[in-house]
């Protein structure tokens, strides 16, 4: 055991990015875990056999391929452009709702240049399709699953009843449709669609169960930023392809070696001479990216919960997987014929920006933004340690939340409905090095402090999922507003909450 520890705390030490990696070493499902007939594994270690019945589903032979060993596809950078996410329009729209209806299916996507892949997708494309949403006018999304795996649907940052949370026990399962409803009760923000099935979630989310949802509302379009064609979602993952094309799913997150913007590598996007909004969501299964642009300054407007309060200009993006940054780029400064890179501190260049033409401007980025709102006085303090446990023995540790792995027969806090607590959520894998981040379902929380100081920049406005190097303790203030039931918190570094890092609350009266 000692030595098991030491060798992982000094592989981690070692390693830098691939010290999460090491928490995994047989990955979460064994390589091929999607070769017919081999079933889709889950980790036995996922606490309280919570997953047993809901996974373990064969999977017909020709839905997936096996993949052969890993490669480097060999690609030019910036010679295929971005692609922009579709928009979904509503099948129906009523006094009190618009009506959307989306299929999960599989689909052969081109994500290397003239090369088809297949994947687990919303809609039949890489890239879930906008859902745009208006702040108090609900939205219902029927998801139709017409994959032969059971799945669901969790609206990653959306202030929901728990019956519409996606619950990570609650599937639907193959030929059945689900309608989710969505108050849409909050303010303008980058929201994400993904799967959320307990143990299977991080094959389903990789696979390409990813999509965009953008809650607007009127104060921020009174704000006059940039908009319409000049407001881009974005989303950035990375991936690991064997020869033939397949995604390979299994082993060390950490290999998977092409990152991917709106699902290709190393495109270019044409801009004009003028401001853009760039929405970003980090849709990796297990990744901090951090972004940085030679030639135009990244202005960040915004986080996971919507704008911040004033404008901050960035050095650096630094986010981890689930959260997103808002940001605005003025190209206007920009000589024509240019291309300017986004760069990546692990991955290198990203994205170009071409700027080749001119266009009217007339949006601005105001001092002002937003007023955070000033929460109650907090009544209740918890200690939330997010760990990992080798003692159990096994290929696969434990993944723990207070010294426990998740169970969905056990609630592992119960909090009073109108109460405002203090969350210090702590990383307690200091020793093995690695790195976790941490989502609560339900609510946008706001830092008070990281590591007893101040919040760290990335910290700042409301956010639902935060980064949690080896060893931070941040501490969070969160309001329970209106919603009673059932939620869950959990590292989401998928593969992380697969092997136990996750618990959940019930928010009573
Ligand atoms: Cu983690």
């Amino acid at each position: 055991m000692l030595n098991r520890r030491r060798l992982l705390a000094l592989g981690a030490a070692a390693g830098g990015a691939g010290a999460a990696a090491a928490l995994l070493p047989k990955g979460t499902a064994p390589a091929g875990a999607v070769a017919a007939p081999a079933p889709v594994a889950t980790p036995q270690a996922a606490g309280g056999g919570a997953a047993a019945g809901h996974v373990g589903h064969s999977v017909p032979s020709g839905f997936a391929k096996a993949a052969g060993p890993a490669v480097k596809p060999a690609t030019t950078p910036f010679t295929v452009p971005m692609p922009l996410a579709p928009e979904l329009r509503p099948v129906r729209s009523t006094a009190a709702f618009d009506r959307y209806e989306l299929s999960v299916k599989q689909a052969d996507v081109e994500i290397l240049p003239g090369q088809k892949t297949p994947m687990w997708t919303y809609g039949g494309g890489f890239l879930g399709p906008v859902i745009r949403a208006r702040s108090g006018r609900a939205t219902q999304v029927a998801f139709r699953n017409e994959l032969p795996l059971a799945t669901n649907v969790h609206l990653h940052g959306s202030h929901v009843d728990a019956a519409n949370d996606g619950y990570p026990m609650e599937l639907i399962e193959p030929g059945q449709t689900r309608t989710y409803t969505y108050p849409n009760t909050q303010q303008g923000a980058l929201l994400w669609y993904h799967a959320h099935s307990h143990g299977t979630d991080p094959e389903h989310v990789y696979r390409g169960q990813h999509g965009f949802y953008i809650v607007e509302d009127p104060a921020e379009a009174a704000l006059n930023l940039p908009c319409g064609a000049f407001d881009v979602p974005i989303m950035l993952r990375d991936a690991l392809f064997d020869a033939s094309n397949n995604l390979v799913f299994g082993g060390n997150p950490a290999d998977r070696n092409v990152a991917l913007v709106n699902g290709k590598p190393q495109p270019y996007f044409q801009v004009a001479a003028r401001k853009y909004r760039f929405r970003i969501v980090n849709t990796a299964t297990e990744r901090v990216f951090r972004l940085s642009l030679a030639g135009a300054k990244i202005v960040q407007i915004g986080t996971d919960g919507g704008l911040l309060p004033a404008p901050v200009e960035k050095a650096e993006l630094k986010f981890s997987s689930g959260e997103r940054v808002d940001v605005v780029v003025d190209f206007s400064q920009v000589p024509f014929g240019t291309g300017i890179v986004l760069t990546d501190a692990t991955f290198g260049p990203m994205l170009r920006f071409d700027v080749v033409r001119r266009a009217a401007d007339t949006s601005r980025v105001p001092a002002r933004l937003r007023r955070l709102e000033v929460l109650p006085p907090a009544t209740v303090t918890r200690e939330v340690a997010i760990g990992t446990d080798f003692s159990q023995g096994g290929p696969i540790p434990v993944g723990t939340i207070n010294g426990r792995p998740f169970d969905h027969d056990r609630i592992d806090m119960t909090v009073k409905r109108g109460s405002t607590e203090l969350w210090n959520i702590s990383n307690a894998d200091g020793a093995y090095g690695f790195t976790h981040n941490f989502h609560i379902h339900l609510v946008q929380f706001q830092v008070v402090s990281r590591n007893g100081g101040p919040p760290a920049p990335e910290d700042a406005g409301l956010k639902d999922t935060i980064l949690l190097p080896p060893g931070d303790v941040v501490q969070a203030k969160v309001h329970f507003t209106d919603y009673l039931g059932k939620y869950v918190y959990h590292c989401h570094f998928l593969e992380h909450a697969a092997i136990g890092m996750m618990g959940q609350m019930e928010i009573v009266d």
